[in-house]
């Protein structure tokens, strides 16, 4: 699982079926992105200047969609350093196991969407910084 790079947490174009009352974004689990879609869940009412994340998971996929707004996300893998813009609905950012995710500079009335390979579980969540390096090293040690 730590084994995970911020080189593998890309950029992903999705659909976008044009129409003249508007568009439409469909995401397919497995033929759109890399993983079955088992939950689904949005942020909103974000006050301007809170940031989200601070925690890295065991084994969660997960694609992060700028719904509305805009945000960034910076991603860490105990070794490298990375930022992404989100801010267009048809673009999503796959985050895979063992990175450390922090979400900043949300846009007024900004909506994250999150579609995640697993139901919610509390034990997937490594919260601590220093734990989720010592983590990375044991993992660097055995190869
Ligand atoms: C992530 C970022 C982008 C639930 O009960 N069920 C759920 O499915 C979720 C996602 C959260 N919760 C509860 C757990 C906490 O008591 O909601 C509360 C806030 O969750 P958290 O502090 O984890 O919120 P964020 O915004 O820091 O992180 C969330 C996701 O948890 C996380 O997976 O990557 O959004």
């Amino acid at each position: 699982m730590f084994s995970s790079s911020v080189y593998n947490c890309n950029v992903i174009d999705l659909p976008k079926i044009h129409n003249r009352s508007g568009n439409i974004t469909p995401i397919h689990g497995e033929l759109d992105i890399p993983f079955d879609i088992k939950r689904v869940y949005y942020l909103y009412d974000i006050p301007g200047g809170e940031s989200r994340g601070g925690h890295a998971h065991y084994r969660l996929y997960q694609l992060l969609v700028a719904a509305s707004g805009s945000f960034d996300v910076i991603l860490d893998d105990g070794r490298m350093r990375k930022t992404v813009s989100l801010n267009r609905p048809n673009v999503g950012l796959l985050i895979t196991p063992g990175i450390w995710r922090d979400l900043v500079n949300f846009s007024s009335g900004a909506v994250l969407l999150v579609l995640a390979s697993e139901l919610y579980n509390a034990d997937d969540y490594i919260r601590d910084y220093e734990t989720f390096l010592s983590l990375i090293a044991k993992q660097n040690y055995s190869g």
